[in-house]
């Protein structure tokens, strides 16, 4: 971190001591370009006195169906507990593996994916990169938020029969097609994470469900969009 840059942090004691763990991870603080600036920890990068953009993750995993897998954040989670969301999300962490670029990002939505969902046998070649997304959000009723430049990583072929989920992270794991999720978001628009609303609203999440399917083939998205 910077020498002579003092950041606030909100206090973590009334918090599950395993999320509370968590919180001492380095994320990776990035400038709007993505040029990386330094380690952040992911608790004062999230503490509401001064979000600081740093470098995130979202995965997005479509069955052979064309359903998205979702999960539910368990009531633990530190920052928007208890809501539903996209396959899977975290940080690329301030190492040497993970501050690498895209492929660092991939590296880190394996390790996730296994940890809060059980899902192993996922290599990098197998997440399309979808574009950058910046955007910020806080909570209504904690001192908590996000400022994220967040990768946007598709994967196929994975659902909730690959799922072994770790209930510290994850309440419940959903399969949903295009139409029942925006029927599901008009009724309970309470019931999702800032970051999903704000994706289904942009073009590109439509063509996300229907894309092709050989990943090999498609064009990786390396644009730095605004959420
Ligand atoms: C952070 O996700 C990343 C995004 C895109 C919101 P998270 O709060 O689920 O991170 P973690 O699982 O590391 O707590
Ligand atoms: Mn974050």
């Amino acid at each position: 971190s910077q020498i002579g840059m003092a950041r606030r942090a909100v206090e973590l004691s009334s918090y599950d001591a395993q999320q509370v763990e968590y919180m001492r991870e380095q994320c990776i603080n990035v400038d709007e370009n993505d040029r990386i600036i330094g380690g952040v920890s992911k608790r004062e990068a999230h503490s509401s006195y001064q979000l600081v953009l740093h470098r995130a993750f979202s995965v997005f995993s479509f069955t052979s169906d064309n359903k998205l897998l979702m999960q539910k954040r368990s009531a633990e989670k530190i920052t928007f507990p208890n809501l539903w969301t996209n396959t899977c999300c975290s940080h690329p962490l301030h190492t040497q593996q993970e501050m690498d670029g895209v492929p660092g990002a991939k590296r880190a939505a394996i390790r996730k994916l296994e940890h809060e969902l059980g899902i192993t046998g996922v290599s990098l070649n197998k997440f399309q990169m979808a574009g950058k997304y910046i955007y910020r959000a806080e909570m209504n009723n904690a001192p908590w938020g996000e400022h994220e430049l967040d990768y946007a990583l598709i994967l196929r072929g994975i659902g909730a029969e690959n799922c072994n989920i770790n209930e510290n992270e994850v309440a419940e794991v959903r399969e949903v097609v295009l139409d029942e999720l925006k029927l599901w978001m008009r009724k309970e628009p309470n019931s999702f994470t800032p970051w999903l609303k704000l994706f289904s609203q942009t073009e590109t999440f439509e063509k996300w469900w229907t894309i092709n399917k050989n990943t090999e083939e498609s064009i990786e998205d390396t644009n730095i969009y605004k959420l």
